[in-house]
Order: C-alpha cells, then structure tokens, then sequence
C-alpha cells in the first residue's frame, strides 16, 4: 500500500502559528516520517493556497501586487517548515501557471458533465466604483446580530454565514462608498446536488473509519441532500473562469484549492519521478492510501466538497483517511495576531530549536479535543519530561560507558539485553505502529515515553555507578543493556525529534538512512544483534543532548505575551 499524505495548503496570508502546526503540519510530517521508516512507499504534498479574497485585500494594504504578495508568504512559510524540521516531497503553489492547467480540466470536465452549471443571482456592486463587491469586499451589519462590522461572507461577531445581500448598510470596501446596489449577474455553481447518491454511496464507506469529530458532523450536513454552491466570482485575481461569456469572472478559491493536492502531485513528480503517472500510480490507484491532514474548519470542503469534484469528474479517488484535528489554543483563548494573543512561531523555534517545540506541540496535538499552549507547559514538558526522563538518561549511561570503557564494551555484555529485554522492545513496537498507523500521533509520543521512563528506572535501579565498585562486570552488563535502550531510542524517535535522533544515532555511527535504522524501526531486532555482535565503542564523544529551559526566560516571555495583548 502507498500513501499519498496531504496536508492542508496554507494561505499565503500572515504567519503560521502553534495552532497551525501542531494541528495540521507536524502530525502529518510525524506521519509521513513513519510511514518512510517503515519502508512504504509514501509521500507528503502541499503548497501555498494563493487565491482569495482576503489575500488580495492584505497585499492592497501592504501595496504589493498579488504575485508578489503570495511569493513573499509562501517563501516565508517555507523556511519556517524547515526550521521546524516539517519536510514536504513538494510544496507548491496554487499561482503557478501548472495549478491553473489543472483546475481547468476539471472545471471543463464538470462543466461538460452538467455538475457545473450556470445561474442567474442579484449580487452587490458598488455604484461608485463600479466594483462588484463579493464576500469582503462589502461589509455592514450583521442581520443576525448587529454587529456594525460583519463582511459579506461571515459574521466575525456571531459566526453566521451571511447572504451579502441581507447586510445593513454596507459599505464597499474598495472605495468606502456607501452606495451600493443589489444588481443582476451570474455564476456558476457545482451542482452538489446531482451528486448527493452517489456521494452517500462513498461516504457509507467511511462513516465507519473517520473519527469522532468527522463523521456525525458530515452526516447530519449530508443527510437531507447537498446544497449546490457558487464557485466562481467577479474578481481581478485568481484562474479565470474558460468561457466567453466570463469576462472578468474568476473560479473561487474553494473550488482550485484542493485540485492543489492533484496538481502539486503532479509537478513533484515530473520533476523528481518522471516514470510515474500522478494518476494511474497514484490518484487513481486502489492500491494507494489517500490521507488528508487539516483542521476541523476545513472538514466540509475536505468530506464533501472535494469528494464530490472527485467522484463528479472520476479523475482522482476521493479521500481515505481524514485525520481532522481539533484546535490549539493560547492559554485557553483562540490565538489573535491582531489581539497580540499571539506567540511568533519563529521567534520561538530560534530561542529553543526543533526539539523542543516539537515535543511539546506534539503532546498538544488536538487529536479529541482543543488544547491550549502555555509556556509554563512548554517548560514543565521540557525540562520534567525530555530532558528528565531522555536527556538525563542518556546522558548518564552514554557519560559512564566512556568514562569507564574507553576502548569499548565487550559484545557478550550485550547478551542480557537479548534475552531479557527484546520481547518487552517487540511489544514496544508492535503497539507503537499501531498506534501511528491509526494516527493516534500524541499518544505514540507518550508510548515512546513510558519506554523512556522504564529504562530509566532500570538504570536507577541497577546503579552502575556502585554496582561498579563491586561488581564491574555486573556493571558493564547494565550500562551495555542502557546503551542498547539508547540506540532503541534514537530509532523511535526519528519520526517526532528528527534532530534529537540523529544525535543519539550518531554516537552509534548511524543515521537515519542507515538500513539498520530503518530494519529495527520495522521490528528487526536481528539487525541490532548483529549490530552489538562487535564490541562497541562509542562514535561520538557524549554530551547533553537536551538542554534545560531557562524558568527566568519562560516568565519573561509569559509577561510580554500578558503585556503585548493588554496594550493593544
Ligand atoms: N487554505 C484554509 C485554511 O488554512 C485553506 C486550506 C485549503 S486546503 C485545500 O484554513
Ligand atoms: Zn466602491
């Protein structure tokens, strides 16, 4: 089985922050990291979302044309994955001319199908301007709840989807004209409702293997029928729409974003696997397992809209497997940049690095329900966790097996490990996989630390350090057995601390290219039998791999966070 892992397109439109990452970006490179170690056939695809409305209002206020806008985002994004160690086989982006030529085959397939068709409406334009205003591009207030600022698409205030056409004096916000009129236009729609049997036919087959928080949700929006849905507008950016009569029309961005997973597949591999076909060897190939990581507000575009664009056009196969998170919270309440609730994602990883973040952001992962980041939490889950439990166990056995066998340890004091302690490692694993097979990414994380924990309490207790004044062979046995516990270690945690692992690889001379990694990441103890057949010397000379974090730095940043959002 090969899977194709997915990860919601960002927009090209402000920063990234915890929630995005530990709800979406690091689960899935988690995944994928897995899924490689394992030995499948796997690759992990994304890219900027580039299109939109509320994109093109924010490169009108920061005066950069649309292009340059979405590439100044979207080289940021970039480098904020690496620095997060998040890795893509391709992150693309949704303006490039290869996206366009693919939205169009589908937007002319459907078309041709009569799933897209086209419909007469009254729509806003400003008579001023002569602008015609949709969704942003007017506001006023809200009908539902009378908040004085709700835009033409949501309410900000109540959260109600609001018909732009109902709105209490509103305002063209091109020009900030107030004369704006109801006139006659047209667009076109994705006919959702053709689709609603055969779409139910699909979705039987996944009521049962989605989570909790997806499939109820989709049924109860589903169950009645399928609403259709406008999918082009009267913009100056985005793929036109390819027809005569669509002057000036553009297809929205709900529409082409998700043909980005399709098209960003195919662009990956024309470059990089030019043998495969991004159809017939992945998209459409039974033998391939479709994963989508996103964020509970984009399950409806994710469960139904897109696989409707897909059983509609038959090009692609429609999702597997739609691991939805929850969200991530700061201190209990939603992040706001503009509210300065806010903590800068790369700040934080060029003060604490990879490791850390990422350990703590994988136990906020909302697998069930929101979390929320503290830095109290972040420092409590560092230095009483990572660099208590692993940190300071490595650091102990790996210090004293240099110190105390500098030309190295005999093989036959790894024999213990191999009769006593290998079965317990199997049924590490075993139930280890199982759990990231099920994308139960957190609690793989906690499993990999109860192991920790373990080994650590097998140290404490053996006590080499005295077993050593009186027993030193006693003592080699246990710091052999703790040695080959570290290298365990390093293997398992390569799919959440990259760069931890490969330090801990190191002392063995592996990394994680190394075939015995990968061998013993898919159960293989042989291969570390084989391994400690030799005496083992160590490769690298130790040092702390997980540093402390700083309390007095942990309440500095706490104060700012408290002060920033109290002044604004
Ligand atoms: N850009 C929305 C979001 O970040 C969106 C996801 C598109 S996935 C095809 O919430
Ligand atoms: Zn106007």
């Amino acid at each position: 089985m090969k899977y194709l892992i997915t990860s919601a397109l960002p927009y090209a439109n402000g920063p990234i922050h915890f929630g995005h990452i530990a709800g979406v970006y690091l689960p899935a490179d988690i995944f994928t990291r897995h899924k490689k170690l394992k030995g499948v056939n796997a690759i992990h695809i994304s890219g900027s979302d580039e299109h939109g409305v509320a994109i093109m209002q924010n490169a009108q206020k920061a005066g950069k044309s649309y292009q340059e806008y979405v590439n100044e985002w979207h080289q940021t994004h970039k480098e904020l994955f690496e620095k997060y160690d998040i890795t893509f086989d391709f992150f693309g982006q949704t303006s490039a001319p290869y996206h366009k030529e693919e939205t169009l085959k589908w937007f002319n397939d459907l078309l041709s199908k009569g799933l897209i068709e086209k419909k007469a409406e009254e729509q806003l334009q400003c008579q001023s301007c002569h602008n015609m205003l949709p969704d942003r591009f007017v506001e006023g207030e809200c009908y539902s709840c009378h908040y004085p600022e709700a835009r033409g698409d949501e309410c900000p205030s109540c959260g109600t989807w609001i018909d732009p056409l109902k709105l209490i004096n509103p305002v063209c916000k091109f020009c900030g004209s107030k004369e704006v009129k109801a006139v006659d236009s047209f667009q076109w729609y994705l006919m959702l409702s053709k689709m609603h049997g055969k779409f139910q036919d699909w979705f039987e087959t996944r009521k049962s293997v989605w989570r909790k928080n997806v499939t109820p949700f989709v049924e109860s929006l589903t169950k009645d029928n399928l609403v259709d849905r406008a999918i082009t507008r009267d913009l100056d950016w985005g793929i036109p729409v390819p027809l005569p009569e669509a002057q000036g029309k553009k297809i929205y961005v709900w529409f082409d974003a998700p043909i980005g997973y399709v098209s960003n597949t195919k662009e990956f591999l024309k470059n990089s696997h030019p043998q495969d076909d991004y159809l017939k060897d992945w998209w459409h190939n039974k033998d391939v397992t479709i994963v989508n990581f996103i964020g509970k507000d984009n399950i409806i575009f994710h469960s139904i809209i897109f696989p409707v664009m897909c059983l509609g056009t038959g090009f692609v196969n429609p999702v597997t497997d739609l691991p939805a998170n929850q969200y991530v919270n700061l201190e209990g309440k939603q992040f706001s940049k503009s509210k300065g609730w806010y903590v800068d994602a790369e700040e934080a990883i060029t003060q604490f690095g990879p490791d850390a973040l990422r350990f703590y952001l994988t136990s906020l992962i909302p697998e069930t329900s929101d979390s929320s980041f503290t830095w109290k939490g972040f420092e409590l889950k560092i230095n009483s966790e990572l660099a208590n439990n692993i940190g300071n166990f490595i650091n102990r056995a790996m210090k004293f097996l240099a110190k105390n066998w500098p030309e190295g340890m005999k093989s036959e004091k790894f024999d213990p490990f191999f009769k006593d302690h290998s079965h317990g490692v199997e049924e590490f694993i075993k139930e280890f996989h199982e759990l990231l097979d099920s994308y139960q990414i957190k609690k793989g994380q906690e499993h990999l630390m109860a192991l920790g924990s373990r080994v650590n309490q097998f140290i404490t207790e053996r006590a080499p350090w005295s077993e050593f004044k009186t027993d030193q062979e006693k003592a080699a046995e246990t710091i052999a057995t703790s040695t080959a516990y570290v290298l365990v270690l390093g293997v398992f945690f390569a799919p959440y601390l990259p760069h931890l692992s490969n330090s801990i690889l190191s002392y063995f001379g592996l990394s994680h290219q190394s075939e015995i990694v990968k061998a013993l990441y898919q159960g293989n103890l042989e291969v570390m039998k084989n391994f400690f057949s030799k005496d083992f010397k160590l490769q690298v000379e130790p040092q702390g791999l997980v540093p402390k974090i700083d309390p007095k730095l942990i309440e500095e940043l706490d104060l700012k966070l408290k002060e920033k959002s109290a002044s604004l």
